[in-house]
């Protein structure tokens, strides 16, 4: 009974910071997207696909999730992106304190657009509020077309999925029609885009969804004349 008590507190107190963070982004007017997918499906990738298809000027700041080790981190600050890392020794997930933190030390002010690279894990991550705008997940070819069915969450809860290695597809038995119907059939109104980091196959979409949902959230910010919404 304790312990069952105590969990509601913490996941009570992890809310509570998830609805602090969303305002905080609201106040600054800064988009906020929760990358979520298993270790190498392409997360950093994808955000350096992003970034080299946006406009001169876009600003982006990134949030990088590992158990250890700042290479990802690394990899983004040689394409200039203000990057904090945050690593979570054996924490399967980020935590919105952790997010908190983190937000603390980007220039926020600067950047119109936060992206957060989850911890690589289809599961536990998703359960989790961090203030987002929007959670994207991200499933690779390699992984199989069976994932939705056997890990549904994701793709309930995503607001857009990503179907990253397109160019594995030959000589693979990945069936985009299995997986497309599944993903259907769990979600019907998610939408896909197919992507290969490796051979930039998609990634103009991406972007473009990118900045869609940021266009979308400057129309909503001006409706509300300028005061902080949510
Ligand atoms: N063939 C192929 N390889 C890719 C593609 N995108 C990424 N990769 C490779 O997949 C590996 C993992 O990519 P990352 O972007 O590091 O994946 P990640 O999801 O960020 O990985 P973690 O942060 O460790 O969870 C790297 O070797 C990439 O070069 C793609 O579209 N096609
Ligand atoms: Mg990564």
């Amino acid at each position: 009974m304790v312990r069952v008590g105590l969990k509601r507190d913490i996941l009570e107190m992890e809310n509570r910071q998830a609805t602090a963070n969303r305002r905080y982004f609201d106040r600054r007017r800064i988009v906020a997207f929760n990358l979520i997918g298993s270790p190498g499906c392409g997360k950093t990738s994808l955000i350096e696909a992003a970034h080299r298809r946006f406009p001169k000027g876009f600003r982006l700041a990134v949030i990088e999730g590992d158990l250890a080790s700042d290479k990802d981190a690394r990899r983004l600050r040689k394409l200039k992106i203000p990057v904090v890392q945050v690593n979570t020794g054996r924490g399967c997930h980020l935590t919105p304190r952790m997010i908190a933190a983190a937000a603390r030390k980007l220039p926020l002010e600067k950047a119109g657009l936060l992206i957060i690279e989850n911890i690589g894990n289809l599961v536990c991550p998703v359960n989790f509020d961090l203030g987002e705008t929007a959670k994207v997940g991200v499933l690779s070819v390699a992984e199989g077309d069976d994932k939705p069915e056997k890990y549904p969450l994701l793709f309930r809860e995503a607001s857009v999925l990503l179907l990253n290695k397109l160019d594995l597809l030959p000589g693979s038995d990945f069936s985009r029609r299995a997986f497309l119907a599944a993903v259907k059939k769990i979600n019907p109104g998610l939408p896909v885009i197919e992507v290969s980091c490796r051979t930039g196959e998609g990634t103009r979409e991406w972007a473009e969804w990118i900045k869609s949902q940021a266009e979308a959230s400057r129309r909503k910010w001006e409706g509300n004349s300028g005061k902080a919404v949510r």
